[in-house]
């Protein structure tokens, strides 16, 4: 079989990773045990690099259209897929050992992305803050700009330290008491029980992307809520997937 390509975005740290929705299908490919390689990329390259292979453009919750990461190339089939959530629903499909939609479970899992997506909207402008930090320096400048066009606010005040990051801290430790919740439901390692599924790639990404940009103090802040858990839930869906 021939290896995967999977566009990713590059950072200065240690082994590149940081980005929650390239984190989905790296994930999915590890669970899956598929042979694939990473095709690190700085933010500026993404959209020509993108029109000249031929990749689609993504249409954002705002209806604009744009070329986004992840992409995934599969050079066994000629399938060259954007977005995380086709990404997953092509693997699924195309390599169907190993089940990350058990038990017709599609749907639902779809929902619970989408109420995710709801909770987590509130206090995304803290960790991009942080993510900006990340960076290297021309991405870094692509993405302040961006942003800052998008959310029409400057880099500054996005989670200035004082009550907007306290209210920032807030909503993030009652997003992590719902899925708490949730997770509590059935009592078990993964949000189905004892089966693994892309629910649990969902939140694990979520994490990832928390622990990969935050400052370490404000990661081991959230890693030691409700005894560990979330720190616990990460490193489980890494052993899962292979991806450790
Ligand atoms: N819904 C998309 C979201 C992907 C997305 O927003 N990717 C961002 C990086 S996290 C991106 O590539 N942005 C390109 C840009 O800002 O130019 C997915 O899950 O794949």
């Amino acid at each position: 079989m021939i290896p995967l390509i999977l566009y990713d975005i590059s950072s200065k740290l240690e082994g590149n990773y940081w980005s929650p929705s390239t984190a989905k299908p790296r994930f999915v490919l590890g669970y899956k045990g598929l042979p694939f390689r990473i095709e690190w990329m700085e933010y500026p390259d993404i959209a020509p690099r993108m029109k000249a292979i031929g990749a689609r453009q993504n249409k954002l919750l705002d209806g604009r259209e744009m070329y986004t990461l992840p992409v995934l190339d599969d050079p066994n089939t000629g399938a060259l897929i954007t977005d995380s959530w086709e990404i997953a629903e092509y693997l699924e499909k195309t390599y169907p050992e190993k089940s990350i939609f058990p038990n017709k479970s599609k749907g639902l899992i779809r929902a619970f992305d989408a109420a995710l997506i709801n909770l987590l909207q509130p206090v995304c402008k803290f960790p991009i803050l942080r993510a900006s930090e990340i960076l290297s320096e021309r991405s870094a400048e692509y993405y302040i700009a961006t942003r800052e066009a998008g959310f029409k606010e400057k880099l500054s005040e996005f989670s200035p330290e004082g009550p907007k990051r306290d209210e920032h801290w807030a909503i993030m430790e009652r997003t992590f008491n719902t899925s708490k919740e949730w997770y509590d439901e059935e009592g078990k390692k993964w949000l189905m029980g004892d089966t693994f599924s892309y629910a649990d790639v969902i939140t694990a990404a979520f994490l990832i992307w928390l622990k990969r940009v935050l400052h370490g103090d404000e990661w081991e802040k959230i890693a030691g809520w409700h005894d560990g858990r979330w720190a616990r839930l990460l490193a489980d869906a890494e052993k899962e997937c292979n991806t450790v």
